[in-house]
């Protein structure tokens, strides 16, 4: 146990900062057994800070402090006190500088928060609370400075010193050392503090701003990746014009840095002029990354990129807004990715991941609001809730003000707020001012955890030839007890004739028709009735249109209405999402059978209704390859009052089989049609090409057929590209057949020094639907290319297994959860951050049957009892067993 008890932080106690620091000159001396660290910190009280004792406490952690001058002299000892976590200074006048020096161990740092050692290389991580790790300093985002760093290195093993801002100064020092010092001339907190030493080679690029000032890009790799680069320097590129054409957002330095780093924690990071990136959202070469690859590298090179004004310019005042900057920036990124791609798609591939992972999270312990209200370990809180479910409360806002009244709020709230740490409730106040609706409600989805559903119905009136809608929204309680009042909810919709297909004008009784066919209905009291005229015959109802709130919605469809939607909606999100309900309702409907003991049956009219789907030659191939893809075992779950693993895993591939058997001539002919042609290349059509064609391919790998496993083992054998190669081992890995193990070992033998692909070779022996895949996943852990203290192999061997792998994972054995527990308690004394998110998938044991239940509980009291747990597991943990 610990032996102490972890305290949460609680948005309401927030205080301005006692004092504030306006220039910070930092100056590194990087060795191969520590690093010293000199801080000059210009200090003056904050003069906006409520009364108080007037000391100043600095935070600091794992420094070795060698020595501290105020103004020049050193400090008297008695006028100071440290800790394991702060530096505390009494009687300081108004304003001074204060200078320290401190020792740290980069070398040592596995949890890779603050300084540490990738490879051979130096690097910074600080967001949320590293740069305490590095030296003393008032760790908050509120605390605004300006930064000038010097490096100082070995020159033949560090050639690149990197840090924010503009190079100022290069030194050579005579003694094989060399020193480069840099600039920012914006004020910044301390999170997007960065520093990289190393031998690394980039690449060089031009961007001319809008208004004519030339941007020097650049990307730094280790020298074997400097064919991998091109792909992100262009998705750079054009993220930088879209935010100037979409937002009127031009960049601010006059260098922009991207280095890739194979030891990272999360996927980048935004530090000023000198974006960190986990290598895997960096580098890409048609053999080494898939498309899904190339769209997560464009993605993300776009969100770092956009928190220049969205998290830089304008910061979060305190952590509780994280949402403020993440929210929003998820957003920018979404959009920016509608706008290169295709939007439908876009809509649906977003939606799922909210869906699968957010609503889970909103149902579960760890439920919290877009701001929550308190927290034990921050880390913990770069959730789905505040990065996804944020990116949906902006898009609401954007769904009731429209594109333009949206825009001005934008504008307004970078005129007002530009410089500053703020709140979310600053940001909707900029949406409130410039549109001039009341945002008062509104305000609820940031405050409030849960997923309201809606209870729709809808009545058709022949004689008066009205079709009336009432709309009534409930919202459960969460773990976190969060209030439950209405929500300002946007609704939109279409009514479609059965006659025709066609969507019918919607005019409200009372209203002058206007002709439109989709309105956004806006819901604020609990019960709300509308009332639409001139209806010529019962509709069908196409509700939530391209997903317009982040809610559940209920609604009496027969099957028929699913399939006339999937056959018929104008909404591209709802055709699909027609089709997703469909085969949940039959997969349920199986699971249940399975239960009783009664056979598993699939209408006939469904399988007729994915064969109409797939016989349409004009459907868009990525949407058609989304329509193939079935809800996930874990979202089916989360739709049962107890998750019945064996149940759901039995329906799930039955109903798959069975498509695949009645399908299977026009499978067949589709993978056929849309086999690789000429040269290959990104272009959404092509994308949509390979993802329709190895869609058709994972429903004929169901058939048990040694054809199919020819013509699969052939396209891996073949493949020039990694999609094809992956997708093709994919459905490999889960068949017990002859060319399973030849794939494998092929792959190993041809990737073997690729750190990258290999993680994909882990990640798909860890989807195996084989019995024996925990033996295999335990077995692959002592592979050479694995490594427990890199967080990219733990996540594709073993978060892939514990939270992609139900049934895998979900042995009746327990298994599953006794090898995770194990991993966990292993890995949180090395990395935290990446043991708090593994177990996780403890989190809802109280979804499953009494026998799991009992295991996982079990499981999660037995790490609970480890010495010098976490705060980061510590707090899952608790809260997991806490909740009722
Ligand atoms: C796209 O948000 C979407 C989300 C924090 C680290 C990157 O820029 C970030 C950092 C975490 C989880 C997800 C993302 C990031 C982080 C992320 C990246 C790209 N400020 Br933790
Ligand atoms: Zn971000």
């Amino acid at each position: 146990m610990l032996t102490e008890v972890p305290q949460p932080i609680y948005l309401k106690d927030y205080q301005p900062p006692g004092f504030l620091i306006d220039r910070v000159d930092l100056a590194f001396d990087l060795g191969e057994e520590r690093a010293a660290v000199h801080a000059r910190l210009t200090v003056r009280r904050n003069p906006d800070a409520p009364p108080s004792d007037g000391a100043l406490c600095l935070n600091g952690e794992q420094l070795e402090l060698q020595s501290i001058f105020l103004d020049g002299r050193p400090l008297n000892p008695d006028a100071y006190a440290l800790d394991e976590e702060s530096l505390q200074i009494r009687g300081l006048p108004d304003a001074f500088v204060l200078e320290t020096r401190v020792h740290i161990r980069p070398q040592n740092n596995s949890a890779l928060e603050g300084l540490y050692k990738s490879g051979g290389m130096f690097c910074t991580q600080c967001e949320a609370e590293g740069f305490r790790r590095i030296t003393y300093f008032l760790d908050r985002p509120d605390v605004m400075s300006r930064f000038s760093t010097s490096v100082t290195a070995d020159r033949s093993r560090y050639p690149v010193l990197l840090s924010n801002g503009n190079p100022v100064e290069t030194e050579e020092l005579g003694d094989g050392r060399h020193r480069v010092t840099w600039e920012d001339p914006h004020p910044k907190p301390c999170y997007l503090f960065a520093l990289v030493a190393g031998d690394l080679r980039h690449i060089e690029d031009t961007y001319t701003t809008a208004s004519g000032r030339a941007v020097a890009l650049r990307i730094y790799v280790e020298p074997a990746n400097i064919d991998k680069c091109d792909h992100a320097m262009r998705s750079l590129k054009k993220a930088m014009r879209w935010d100037e054409e979409r937002f009127g957002r031009e960049y601010d330095l006059d260098i922009y840095m991207i280095v890739a780093v194979n030891d990272f924690n999360m996927g980048a990071m935004e530090n000023k002029g000198l974006n960190v990136f986990n290598s895997q959202y960096v580098l890409a070469r048609p053999e080494t990354a898939t498309d899904r690859d190339y769209q997560n590298i464009e993605g993300v090179i776009a969100h770092e990129y956009f928190h220049n004004w969205t998290g830089n310019r304008i910061t979060c005042r305190d952590w509780f807004q994280l949402s403020l900057k993440e929210g929003l920036t998820v957003f920018r990124d979404q959009e920016f990715s509608a706008d290169m791609g295709s939007r439908g798609v876009k809509r649906i591939e977003d939606v799922r991941i909210l869906r699968a992972h957010q609503f889970s999270e909103d149902a579960g312990p760890m439920a919290h609001p877009v701001r929550p209200a308190s927290y034990i370990e921050i880390n913990n809180f770069y959730t789905v809730t505040v990065y996804n479910k944020g990116a949906e409360v902006i898009r609401m806002q954007r769904n009731l003000l429209g594109a333009e009244g949206f825009r001005k709020g934008m504008d307004l709230y970078f005129r007002r707020h530009d410089g500053q740490a703020v709140t979310t409730d600053d940001f909707v106040g900029c949406m409130q001012d410039a549109s001039g609706r009341d945002m008062g409600q509104f305000q609820r989805w940031y405050h409030q955890a849960g997923t309201p559903r809606l209870g729709v119905e809808g009545r058709y009136d022949e004689q008066a030839r009205t079709y009336t809608l009432e709309v009534e929204q409930n919202c459960s309680e969460t773990a976190d007890r969060s209030g439950k009042e209405p929500f300002d909810i946007p609704l939109a919709l279409g009514l479609l004739d059965t006659k025709t297909g066609k969507d019918l004008p919607l005019t409200l009784q009372g209203e002058t028709p206007a002709g439109a066919t989709r309105r956004v209905l806006e819901l604020r009291q609990s019960k709300e009735t509308f009332c639409f005229v001139d209806i010529p015959d019962r509709p069908v109802p196409s509700l939530l249109r391209g997903f317009s709130a982040p809610v559940k919605v209920s609604f009496d469809y027969s099957d028929e209405d699913l399939m006339f939607l999937m056959a018929h909606d104008s909404d591209d999100f709802n055709r699909w999402d027609a089709a997703q309900e469909l085969a949940q309702r039959i997969i349920l409907n199986m699971v249940a059978q399975y239960r009783d003991g009664r056979p598993m049956a699939v209408p006939q009219g469904v399988v007729e209704a994915f064969g109409t789907a797939l016989a349409d030659d004009s459907a868009d191939k990525n949407l058609l390859a989304e329509v193939l893809h079935l809800p996930s075992e874990s979202y089916l779950g989360d739709q049962m009052e107890t998750v019945d693993v064996e149940g759901i895993h039995g329906a799930r591939e039955a109903f798959m089989n069975c498509l695949a058997g009645a399908l299977k001539q026009r499978l067949i002919q589709l993978y056929r049609e849309h086999e690789e042609q000429g040269t290959y290349d990104i272009q959404p059509d092509s994308i949509g090409r390979r993802a329709l064609k190895n869609a058709c391919l994972s429903y004929l790998m169901q058939l048990e057929d040694p054809a199919i496993h020819d013509l699969c083992a052939q396209q891996f054998h073949r493949a020039h590209n990694m999609t094809d190669m992956i997708a093709a081992l994919a459905a490999l890995a889960s068949t017990d057949c002859p060319q399973r193990a030849q794939a494998l070992e092929a792959y190993a033998e041809q990737w073997k020094d690729d750190t990258l692909v290999m993680n994909k070779w882990f990640a798909v022996q860890a989807m195996s639907k084989l019995p024996d895949v925990l033996h295999q996943v335990k077995a692959l852990m002592g592979h050479p290319a694995f490594s427990i203290t890199n967080p990219n192999k733990v996540r594709s061997l073993i978060g892939t297994f514990c939270s992609g792998n139900v049934s895998g994972f979900h042995a009746a054995d327990g298994s599953g959860y006794d090898f995770l527990a194990g991993r966990v308690l292993h890995i949180d004394p090395l990395n935290p951050q990446v043991a708090a998110r593994l177990v996780r998938s403890l989190a809802r044991w109280r979804r499953y049957d009494p026998a799991r239940r009992e295991m996982i509980k079990l499981q999660l009291q037995r790490i609970l009892e480890a010495e010098n747990l976490s705060r980061d597991v510590f707090e899952i943990v608790s809260k997991s067993l806490a909740a009722a």
